[in-house]
């Protein structure tokens, strides 16, 4: 297991949508073992492929809440075939734009199929922080960051400070 190199905004790759997965391989399971053990270490409670530069349409997630067990998700070629009309509004951050937070509104609950490492389909629904999170990082598969989501002025200040984190990481 090797704890990836989490990409910052801006970079082009954060900006690209990713193609499906079409091989279920070594190759693919290492990604995710790797995916899995960056997000923890980082922490956060998500992290899509891209972030660690690998165009691939793979997701990892975990929501739960200490004292609850942890539940390790990977999500290949996730889809949201249903989304409630009712929306929430939660204060998101994201590993590539560390230390930045902004309110915004989405589905409230979202029904999700998407395949595992074996090729097996999955669906469930998901609410809460859950629903917040795999829908977040479905928009990074599709090169959609939730600055996205603000306006134009707000996400230039968030995008000037980051170009400002990435100048002063490659001086240190
Ligand atoms: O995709 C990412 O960058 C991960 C991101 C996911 C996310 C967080 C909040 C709302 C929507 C999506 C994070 O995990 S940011 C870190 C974070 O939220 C967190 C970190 C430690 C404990 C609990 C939350
Ligand atoms: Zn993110």
């Amino acid at each position: 297991m090797t704890l990836r190199p989490i990409l910052i905004h801006p970079d082009p790759r954060l900006k690209k949508a990713c193609p499906a997965v079409t091989e279920f391989n070594d190759e693919l399971r290492m990604l995710a073992d790797d995916m899995l053990a960056t997000m923890y270490d980082a922490p956060g409670v998500g992290l899509a492929a891209p972030q660690v530069g690998v165009m691939k349409r793979v997701l990892v997630m975990d929501c739960m809440k200490a004292p609850e067990p942890p539940r390790p998700m990977v999500l290949i070629n996730p889809q949201v075939i249903w989304s409630s009309e009712d929306t929430s509004t939660y204060e998101e951050g994201c590993l590539s734009i560390p230390e930045q937070y902004a309110e915004v509104t989405r589905p409230a609950e979202v029904k999700v199929r998407w395949m595992a490492l074996d090729g097996s389909v999955h669906e469930e629904q998901f609410a809460g922080l859950w629903a917040t999170c795999v829908q977040h990082e479905i928009d990074h598969l599709d090169g959609k960051l939730f600055i996205d989501y603000l306006g134009p002025i707000k996400r230039q200040m968030i995008t000037r400070k980051m170009e400002k984190l990435k100048r002063d990481r490659a001086r240190a």
